[in-house]
């Protein structure tokens, strides 16, 4: 297949770009733009068209080139000689113009674009910032203020706001190659002036000092920890204050910086991880897919009802029962004050969202179950209900409906068993909010059969989420990690930390929140009441929650009692530390007969971080998660894991699995083999000097 192709149209050269799936600027593709601008400045051309085949415009740089050795020609290389030209190049653009692909349209000397098509550089997303160009020419394009927004937040615009801003000349209606040719009809008409960005002044409009200074003190909070968003508006400084080839020379310094950094490498494997998450190993990408049409849910609490609205906000009506009539207008209103509030914030219109609330049907009847496509139950987490649930569904729904459970630690597989089509059973657990949360763990049972697992796959997808596959295990990938980071929480307050210690390591980390404050944000009856279901053994050492415990027993249940960890300000909802907790602490401590003594900073993150690793090798090792970058994705997309740092896997190879490995082995001594056995297949990979992302690909 030609992925770049040339052609005269008249007196028009078209050079057609054809690269799937994105366009994405390869060094096959590079150098396929530069022969056919190269060929073009000496035929019979007067005017330049580039375009592209498939599904979108050049979505950007290949990503999978960045890391490695870099080949002729570079971007920057290409476009210099692109700007060059002697004959005007009009960018056509449809779907997405990212990254790279607006910078090349941006060395162009004209732009069009669809009304559908949108623009943008997404490369702060990335840990990078525009590395060809983009920080030079949208300042000479859109002033300081728009160009600051565009780039460091990475969002993409759509046409009509491109055009708004100066990006681009026009917006198109209808056949864009038709469109386009008669754009560079006119451009040859008026004498086919070369527009070069480059020669435009920058506006002096937001460059006084303090605007720079107010602006890096918001993106330091926006963006903490990362040091991309600093490094475009350094950038961004330059465009206005030197030449141009200065601040082009700056912006590749500072672009090389970035990609060389550990938080772009992360950053770039998460990419690549969300989209590998949906892959099944063994199953052929695409086959035949069941529509779903109508969902059930069962439950019309505040998970049943964050699940309802993943469906309807996609157009998929949902029939949601609950045990009577009062329960169902419970849950319907929990819905609608989501929505109500969604409004408020100005996401959605009253009329969107009373239409979608119009396709959610109310029922107390399980028979009004029996044409659904899927049922998803969310009811109390106790593993005898589910089985009953489970059992009703079986009489009632048609063969081959979906049977979802969305538990968060029952075995899936003895839900299965209370049906006679355990084929048909999966677990979809949604974490809360659940209209909110992107990830979807996707468990599959031991009878699952392969088709209803890649129509979970899909469903995720139609319905927005990120799903991770994971097999059955107390707590799948997210909470069986999530304990062991709890346990050394937990362990850390008794031996001598306090909350803020604790918390403070961990947000400082990079994480969304530390433990203790999420604790007390979920509750902390939710721990109590899922430890009442266990055995003593299965609790595990009474040191790992005895101050949990004694919390729980005081009513210090978190936010909703106005104290839990911490104590919360009645009307700003603040946290502030409490003596009281001190107290609460010190006197568990002696009750177990520890010595507390102050945990260094350092200690505290690798006993947190360590325990997650370590249980997430152990689940590698078992087979429940298929690969470590799932297990990844479950942290940065469910538990707040920064995702600079690529999640605990890719990070425990960041930091070498060497060191990972002795410190475990010293904890193991220091605080107790039963907390600290390092997972086989850590051990393994150490011997074997292998990284985990070796094993992952061999
Ligand atoms: C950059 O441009 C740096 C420059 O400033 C400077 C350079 C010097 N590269 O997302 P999808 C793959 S940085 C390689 O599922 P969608 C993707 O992995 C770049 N591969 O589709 C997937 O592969 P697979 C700035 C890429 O329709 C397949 O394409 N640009 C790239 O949901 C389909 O992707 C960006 O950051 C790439 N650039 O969404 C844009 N892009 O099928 C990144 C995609 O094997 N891309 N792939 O899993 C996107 O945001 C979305 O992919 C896009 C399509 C919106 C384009």
């Amino acid at each position: 297949m030609t992925i770049v192709s040339y052609q005269l149209e008249g007196d028009i050269g078209v050079i057609r770009l054809n690269h799937p799936p994105v366009n994405a600027l390869s060094q096959a593709l590079r150098l396929g733009i530069l022969d056919a601008v190269t060929q073009a400045q000496n035929d019979a051309s007067l005017a330049l068209i580039l375009i592209c085949e498939g599904r979108t415009f050049i979505a950007g740089a290949d990503i999978s080139e960045f890391g490695k050795q870099p080949v002729y020609p570079s971007l920057p290389e290409l476009l210099d000689l692109v700007e060059a030209s002697q004959k005007p190049i009009i960018a056509a653009i449809h779907g997405t113009a990212l990254g790279g692909g607006l910078e090349t349209a941006l060395a162009c000397h004209y732009r069009c674009a669809l009304s559908t098509a949108q623009v943008g550089l997404p490369e702060v997303k990335l840990g990078l910032l525009p590395g060809a160009g983009g920080t030079q020419r949208v300042p000479r394009l859109a002033g300081v203020k728009a160009a600051l927004d565009l780039i460091t937040t990475g969002t993409p615009i759509t046409a009509a706001k491109a055009l708004s801003m100066g990006l681009i000349d026009k917006v198109i209606e209808g056949n864009l190659l038709t469109a386009a040719l008669d754009f560079a009809k006119e451009v040859i008409a008026q004498g086919a002036v070369l527009k070069r960005v480059r020669d435009l002044d920058v506006d002096k409009e937001n460059s006084s000092a303090e605007f720079f200074v107010e602006f890096r003190e918001k993106l330091s909070k926006r963006f903490r920890g990362q040091e991309a968003p600093q490094r475009i508006v350094e950038c961004i400084e330059a465009a206005l204050n030197k030449p141009f080839n200065e601040g082009i020379k700056i912006e590749r310094t500072l672009f090389v910086e970035c990609m060389q950094s550990p938080q772009s490498a992360s950053l770039r494997h998460m990419f690549f991880a969300e989209r590998m998450s949906s892959k099944i190993k063994g199953l052929p990408k695409g086959s035949q897919l069941k529509d779903i049409k109508r969902v059930g849910i069962i439950g019309g609490g505040t998970m049943g009802g964050g699940i309802a609205m993943n469906f309807v906000n996609v157009g998929i009506p949902v029939t949601l029962l609950e045990i009577n009539d009062e329960a169902l207008q419970r849950g319907k209103d929990i819905i609608a004050k989501n929505y109500a509030m969604t409004v408020n914030k100005g996401k959605l219109t009253t009329e969107l969202a009373a239409q979608r609330q119009a396709l959610i049907t109310g029922t107390t009847d399980y028979n009004d179950l029996a044409e659904m496509d899927l049922v998803i139950e969310a009811v109390f987490e106790n593993l005898d209900i589910k089985k009953q649930v489970f059992a009703k569904l079986d009489k009632v729904c048609k063969q081959g409906t979906i049977l979802a459970s969305n538990t968060s630690y029952q075995d899936v597989n003895l839900i299965a068993e209370s049906t006679s089509r355990p084929q048909d059973v999966i677990g979809l657990h949604f974490f809360s909010p659940a209209n909110v949360m992107k990830l979807l763990e996707i468990i599959r049972c031991d009878k699952t059969s392969d088709k209803v697992l890649e129509v979970s796959m899909a469903i995720a997808k139609t319905i927005k989420k990120v799903p991770v596959l994971s097999r059955v295990s107390y707590g799948f990938i997210g909470n069986r990690m999530l304990r062991q980071y709890a346990r050394e929480a937990q362990l850390c307050l008794l031996e001598g930390s306090t909350p803020q210690d604790i918390d403070t390591v961990m947000q400082s980390f990079g994480m969304a929140m530390g433990p203790l404050a999420v604790a007390d944000l979920a509750g902390i009856d939710i721990g109590y009441k899922a430890r009442e279901g266990l055995t003593d053994e299965e609790k595990g050492d009474a040191r790992t929650y005895c101050i949990a415990d004694a919390l729980y027993e005081m009513g210090r249940l978190g936010q909703k009692t106005g104290a839990g960890y911490y104590k919360y300000d009645p009307e700003t909802r603040q946290r502030i530390a409490d003596p009281v907790v001190l107290e609460v602490i010190k006197a568990q401590a002696k009750n177990k007969g520890v010595k507390r003594k102050k945990i260094d900073d350092v200690t505290i993150l690798e006993r947190l971080t360590f325990a997650l690793i370590n249980e997430g090798f152990k689940i590698l090792e078992e087979g429940i998660a298929q690969r470590p970058s799932d297990i990844d994705v479950v942290y940065v997309f469910g538990y707040g894991f920064p995702a600079y740092r690529g999640g605990p896997m890719f990070y425990a190879d960041t930091i070498g699995l060497e060191k990972v490995y002795q410190t475990i082995c010293e904890f193991g001594s220091r605080y107790g083999e039963a907390f600290w056995q390092p997972a086989k297949l850590l051990k393994q990979l150490v011997a074997e000097e292998k990284t985990l992302s070796q094993w992952a690909n061999s």
